[in-house]
């Protein structure tokens, strides 16, 4: 039996902080499939959810003052705010505390104790905390656990590397030995590659997939699932000392809300899984395409059957993210450019299988040309033009022209590529090439001239009428999982409305060139706004629209009312105030009554030398800080500490997870130059 069901998911997102645009761009992917689908009839589930444990979130938590669940806790309203703002309709919001998931979970677990595929024993390797992975040997050939033992050159006084870096990320992880259960990942190894050969459109695109198979290839060694050092996770079934390893927790949602581990929802379950698409971004192909498909082979479960893997969302060359500070709030862009602007501009810029910029100045084009000036002007002329003309109701021709018949064979050649590229989640060629049909209706509707016909002939004025109205059809069905509220206004507009009743049967009978009988024309507001670019930007504001096409290469920043967070910029001349500058400590020695404080003796060349007290001793002894160089705040105002005054800051870096590191020069610099 043919299942007539569709089954999307998101990733879970980390609830360190609100959705930006990032997460919203992978949730929208899901939920135009979800909509696309049930368009075609199916019946559909679309799940989200949020990721609620591990060290991350532990450790932001701590950093904020609350406990993990109130942490958590406060981020969800924004979350499923933000979500119904953008029309996103999901079926299910999976929090991975949700009870459900967690029994699910355990229960998961002891299954697999007892069938031998999870054991106990000893990890000792690495960590990274950002991305929540361990870092074996394999994955790092060049671990370099200490110093480098070289002759003093000045250079070394930079640290060497203590710990591999994340093959991810890149940021340092840290070392880690502890008891814990594995998960016998290396018995899937082969089972694995078969699959993958089996199943080539298992990955789109389909490129991603060598990464993935040299990994394999490569060796797999078993997967650490339980941590005993850190206690904000779900409890190990069996073993209090251990909480589940937050990937094996998460992935797991993509089952438990659908009824996994629940006797009473086995049909349920039955009902949507295999899963027919993973959203994903590619920062997280591995777990998904190689440690997920080993958990369900050794669960007995089906794969899903594709992992829809997308590229970033940049900011300039930089990828947009929660770490790096610089995402965009698309509660900002909601307010100022309205929801459905903003789902169209996505897909229809960001080409699915790159890394795409944004730029507000090139969403402002986008919507202005696309939207206001293509589509909405030509139903905007449109019904002005029947209402002029008092014609309210345009009954088809019994005969059409031949250059109706030309629109009205593009329209089914278009329905039919577009088709191809929703099914294949090509969003971005679906808008193209839509697009390219209204240029054609446009073009027909304003070489004929009707506004001429009017009162000259009224049979081929109608015509005009009702063949506009036909593709303005056909484009707003095709359009509906995009935009659909506007496009339900547009359909309203040209009296089609109950085309959204039977979209199976419009978009069949459009295909086979049957086109419909009447239409009943009246004038809305304006679908769209327009946005002058003028406005917030020099240059030339009529950019054609091959300007349009280069122009997110070379972006504008994004203005600082759109990123999250940061409202407001400094300028150079705030930067300048701040005295930046490099000297070396020559002396260094613990505060008296401190155990936090070190003091510091820095000479900083022709500035004089100066005494800086920086809390530091938990990271560096004294010994190891003299002849280094660092960086300073000089025009701080001087502050007593420990009974000593501090004539200026060191700087240092401190991570997540409570590691420290003094800034300072890749290689030596004269003391007393100024930082710029
Ligand atoms: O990795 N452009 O959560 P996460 C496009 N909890 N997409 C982006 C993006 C950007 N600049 N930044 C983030 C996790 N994303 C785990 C997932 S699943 C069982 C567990 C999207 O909060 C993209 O989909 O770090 C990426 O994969 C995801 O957010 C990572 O979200
Ligand atoms: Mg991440």
């Amino acid at each position: 039996m043919i299942k007539n069901t569709f089954y999307v998911t998101t990733p879970i997102y980390y609830v360190t902080a609100k959705p930006h645009l990032g997460s919203l761009y992978s949730t929208l992917l899901a939920d135009i499939a979800a909509r696309w689908n049930k368009l075609m009839g199916k019946e559909t589930f679309f799940l989200t959810g949020t990721d609620e444990h591990g060290q991350k979130v532990a450790a932001a938590a701590q950093k904020a003052g609350k406990s993990p669940q109130e942490f958590v806790d406060s981020f969800i309203p924004a979350y499923k705010d933000t979500w119904h703002k953008y029309e996103l309709d999901y079926t299910e919001f999976i929090r991975t505390t949700d009870s459900h998931h967690v029994q699910a979970v355990q229960q998961w677990i002891k299954k697999l104790i007892i069938s031998g595929d999870i054991y106990k024993g000893e990890y000792s390797g690495f960590y990274c905390t950002h991305c929540e992975t361990f870092v074996t040997g394999s994955d790092h050939p060049s671990i370099n656990s200490g110093r480098t033992g070289e002759k003093h050159t000045g250079e070394e006084q930079i640290k060497p590397v203590a710990y591999p870096a994340c093959p991810s990320c890149g940021r340092e992880t840290h070392a880690l030995a502890e008891q814990t259960y594995f998960f016998r990942l290396s018995k899937y190894q082969d089972r694995l590659l078969q699959f993958y050969a089996d199943n080539p459109d298992f990955i789109t695109p389909k490129e991603r997939v060598h990464e993935v198979i040299n990994f394999v290839k490569s060796g797999l060694t078993d997967l650490s699932i339980s941590r005993t050092t850190i206690t904000w996770g779900i409890p190990f079934p069996g073993d209090p000392n251990h909480v589940t390893y937050v990937w094996a927790d998460a992935l797991n949602n993509y089952i438990t809300a659908i009824g996994y581990g629940d006797p009473d929802k086995q049909e349920l379950f039955n009902r949507w899984w295999p899963a027919d698409v993973h959203v994903l971004g590619k920062d997280i192909v591995r777990f998904h395409a190689i440690y997920w498909p080993a958990f369900l082979m050794a669960s007995n479960l089906a794969l899903p059957k594709k992992l829809l893997v997308h590229g970033w969302i940049t900011v300039g060359d930089q990828k947009m993210s929660k770490s790096l500070g610089n995402v965009v709030d698309p509660i900002a862009l909601y307010e100022k450019y309205g929801a459905e602007p903003v789902r169209y501009y996505l897909m229809r810029k960001m080409a699915i299988s790159h890394d795409s910029s944004f730029s507000i100045e090139d969403l402002e084009q986008t919507i202005t040309a696309d939207l206001a000036n293509d589509l909405g002007n030509l139903l905007n002329r449109l019904t002005t033009l029947a209402q002029k003309h008092n014609l309210p109701t345009v009954t088809a021709p019994t005969t059409w022209s031949p250059a109706a018949c030309d629109l009205r064979d593009s329209c089914s050649t278009m329905l039919a590529e577009v088709k191809n590229h929703m099914d294949d989640y090509l969003y971005h060629r679906a808008l193209a090439r839509i697009w390219h049909y209204i240029h054609a209706t446009n073009t027909f509707f304003h070489a004929h001239e009707p506004w001429k016909l009017a009162n000259t002939d009224p049979v081929a004025f109608a015509e005009i009428i009702s063949a506009t109205c036909h593709s303005l059809q056909a484009i707003a069905i095709m359009l509906l999982p995009i935009m659909p509220t506007k496009m339900h206004q547009l359909l309203e507009s040209i009296g089609a409305l109950d085309a959204t009743h039977h979209t199976q049967t419009i978009v069949k009978n459009l295909e086979d060139n049957v086109w419909r009988q009447t239409f009943m024309l009246k004038k809305i507001d304006p679908l769209f706004e327009k946005f002058d670019p003028s406005i917030h930007f020099s240059g030339n504001p009529k950019n054609t629209q091959d300007d349009r096409a280069n122009s997110s290469t070379h972006s504008t920043p994004v203005r600082p009312e759109f990123i999250e967070g940061d409202k407001s910029y400094i300028t150079i001349d705030d930067f300048v105030k701040i005295e930046l500058v490099v000297g070396t400590i020559t002396h260094c020695e613990p505060a008296p009554n401190s155990t936090k404080l070190l003091v510091l003796n820095v000479d900083f060349g022709p500035l004089g030398t100066r005494t800086i007290l920086s809390g530091i001793a938990q990271w560096y002894a004294p010994q190891d800080l003299i002849t280094k160089q660092g960086i300073f705040v000089l025009n701080l105002k001087p502050r007593k500490m420990a009974g000593l005054e501090s004539q200026g800051m060191m700087l240092s870096a401190k991570t997540e997870d409570g590691n420290l590191k003094m800034a300072t020069v890749a290689s030596p610099v004269p003391n007393g130059i100024r930082l710029s």
